[in-house]
């Protein structure tokens, strides 16, 4: 069976209820093509909203949860709470996090497991600095991420891996078709040698980092891409072209 196309939305810390509503609005009102699973991930303070307003069919994904099923965690929010809410998936690993909030590999391989044990599907970001692309280590990097996550959860049917290269994200420099098909056969014939050959074959493989209406569907053609996490365009109306480039 091929794998469904899956397109994520993350608003990052964009948006108020009124610009949130109307995204809904539009997505609610749009053409989207059945064959596309579609998930949006406003800031947690609008998820409820969202969730309400957003019709049946498109799901809503946290930007973030913790690592601890409840308890004596200020600020925090567990896969459980989220679950309760009608939130079916979080993102976890996004190299903002990573960077930003120093989250270790182990700190989001225990996210991820504690999402999947929560009952929601986990959006695992992984990607490498321009740096460690130059110094050849895109792999290396890449592996060693998701090799945090393969140790802690085995079982990889709710997850969905995003591969974002750190110096395409916001910056309008988007990878080549070239560039991302090779990390994402890469990433997996790793799950192939690592989790075995069915997990290879299921496992969605999306590609996120200045994704945008004019390259998704030359991106969308590449056999490994399975699809985008789109940040700054799914705030535009133009998310629509995005969600449908492979129709
Ligand atoms: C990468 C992406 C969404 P953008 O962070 O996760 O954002 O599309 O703005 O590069």
């Amino acid at each position: 069976m091929p794998r469904q196309f899956f397109v994520g939305g993350n608003f990052k810390m964009n948006g108020t209820i009124e610009t949130i509503k109307s995204i809904v609005q539009h997505l609610n009102d749009a053409k989207v093509s059945s064959d596309t699973e579609v998930v949006i991930a406003p800031p947690a303070l609008y998820l409820l909203l969202t969730r309400e307003h957003l019709r049946k069919g498109i799901e809503v994904a946290a930007q973030n949860l913790f690592d601890q099923p409840n308890g004596a965690f200020t600020g925090e929010i567990s896969a459980a709470q989220l679950k309760d809410s009608g939130i079916t998936w979080a993102l976890v690993g996004h190299s903002e996090r990573r960077t930003l909030l120093q989250e270790s590999d182990e700190f989001i391989a225990k996210k991820t497991k504690s999402a999947l044990d929560g009952g929601i599907g986990a959006i695992v970001c992984c990607g490498e600095t321009l740096e460690q692309r130059e110094g050849d280590k895109t792999m290396e990097v890449v592996i060693r991420q998701l090799a945090a996550v393969s140790s802690t959860v085995k079982d990889w049917s709710k997850i969905v891996v995003a591969y974002e290269p750190v110096w395409a994200i916001g910056t309008g420099k988007v990878a080549s078709t070239e560039q991302a098909q090779e990390v994402h056969k890469g990433i997996r014939e790793w799950i192939g040698k690592e989790l075995g050959s069915e997990a290879a074959e299921k496992t969605r493989i999306i590609y996120g980092g200045s994704v945008s209406e004019k390259n998704c569907k030359e991106l969308a053609k590449a056999g490994d891409i399975d699809g985008f996490l789109v940040g700054g365009a799914s705030l535009k109306p133009a998310f629509v072209d995005i969600i449908n480039a492979k129709a």
